[in-house]
């Protein structure tokens, strides 16, 4: 007798949601007793290619936080559980960028590498994402780069990766293999990292200001649960909506903190909150993403589009018997709540068991 790693109950409930979606995928009795028989016998199961590629969709579907939903049937899924070894998967990861990237024209996929197994945790990525710039602090409580790379910035360095001094280096990609284990770092090449020079429509100055920000958001430091299983190395992406750069990553305190500095060149009247300096600011900030990304090429939605389509996929799974939980103060976008339609309504609850799943990863 095995002790079962992999809850047998999340099983039997995920393989009779993945039958009763998707009709005609074989019999589901018999599915679910070999399963059960797998579980009994080895402490876990292996998913169907079909099995995983419905999981992570769902587990899209079900993300509360997320806005960009209407899309969740188009995501791709690179089915790379056979990968487990840090160079390998860290390989493998640079193809999940350049096939993502896609020249601009950006693909929302995932990458689904080893599960954990009894006995066997598999590898993790150290980092949050898989492009991310480094921060350095420079000694007087200010920093160079990203303040939210910090952590991560410091442990490359002391791997020994040779940091640079600017404002946007990419950082390497960490990848440990076990448990206790030092982690095994990789410059990323440069073909697998598009990125887009920020300039306005308008303000020919705003291109000196040497802004720029990467082209795809692939977080990787989440775990995908399936029917108890777990893959807690499957880095995934969509594109960017502007507001995450231009309302946060450029303008939150603890960030870029550029607020100050665009406000100068702009001749704001700075005195005084009650100008509403900042605000004028966060809108020419956010002008200049879309505008820059649109120029580039590279998709980027903005947050009127993104409301209204969320609002859409609601509908459409309201039609299809389907609850949307979402978490409110994640939907609506950090600038201009009001003008958007997802500002002025209340959302199904959120229920933290529900799987499939994206959740935050556990230590080892
Ligand atoms: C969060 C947009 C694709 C899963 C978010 C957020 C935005 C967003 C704006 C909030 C981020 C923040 O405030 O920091 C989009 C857009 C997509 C997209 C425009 C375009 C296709 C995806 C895909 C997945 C996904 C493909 C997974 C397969 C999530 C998850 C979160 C999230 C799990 C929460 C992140 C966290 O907890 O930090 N998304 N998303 N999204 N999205 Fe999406
Ligand atoms: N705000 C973060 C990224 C979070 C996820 N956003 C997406 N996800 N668009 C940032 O880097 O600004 N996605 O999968 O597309």
């Amino acid at each position: 007798f095995t002790p079962a790693f992999t809850d047998p109950d999340q099983a039997s409930a995920f393989i009779r949601q993945f039958h009763a979606e998707l009709a005609g995928s074989g019999n589901p009795v018999h599915r679910e007793r070999e399963v059960l028989d797998e579980i009994a016998r080895t402490g876990t199961y292996r998913h169907t290619a079909e099995e995983l590629a419905f999981g992570a969709k769902v587990a899209w579907r079900n993300s509360a936080r997320c806005i960009g939903r209407l899309y969740w049937r188009s995501l791709v899924v690179r089915d790379l559980r056979e990968v487990s070894s840090a160079d390998e998967l860290a390989e493998e990861c640079f193809e999940h960028l350049r096939l993502a990237t896609n020249g601009g024209r950006i693909r929302p996929m995932i990458t689904v590498f080893a599960p954990d197994r009894p006995g066997r945790p598999a590898a993790r990525i150290v980092n949050a994402q898989l492009v991310r710039y480094a921060g350095y602090p420079d000694g007087a409580g200010g920093w160079t780069g990203d303040p939210a790379g910090g952590q991560l910035t410091a442990r490359a360095i002391d791997l020994g990766w040779k940091p640079g001094d600017g404002r946007f280096d990419v950082l390497p990609l960490l990848v440990q293999e076990r448990a206790g284990e030092r982690p095994h770092w990789y410059e990323l090449p440069d073909d697998t990292t598009l990125e887009v020079p920020l300039s306005h429509p308008e303000y020919r100055w705003f291109a000196e200001l040497g802004l720029r920000w990467y082209a795809v958001p692939a977080i990787c430091d989440q775990t995908l649960e399936i029917g108890g299983v777990r893959y807690p190395a499957a880095p995934f992406n969509g594109w960017y909506m502007g507001t995450e750069i231009g309302a946060r990553n450029l303008a939150d305190a603890d960030r870029y903190n550029v607020l100050a500095e665009v406000a100068g060149r702009l001749r704001l009247d700075t005195s005084n909150d009650r100008t509403l300096w900042k605000d004028r600011v966060l809108v020419e900030l956010n002008r200049a993403v879309l505008h820059s990304y649109q120029e580039a090429g590279v998709t980027m939605t903005d947050h009127h589009t993104e409301s209204e389509r969320f609002l859409k996929h609601v509908a459409q799974e309201k039609r299809l018997g389907r609850e949307t939980p979402a978490d409110w103060s994640w939907i609506v976008p950090p600038v201009s709540g009001g003008l958007t339609p997802v500002y002025h309504r209340y959302y199904d609850p959120v229920d933290p068991a529900t799987r499939p799943a994206f959740v935050a990863r556990e230590p080892w």
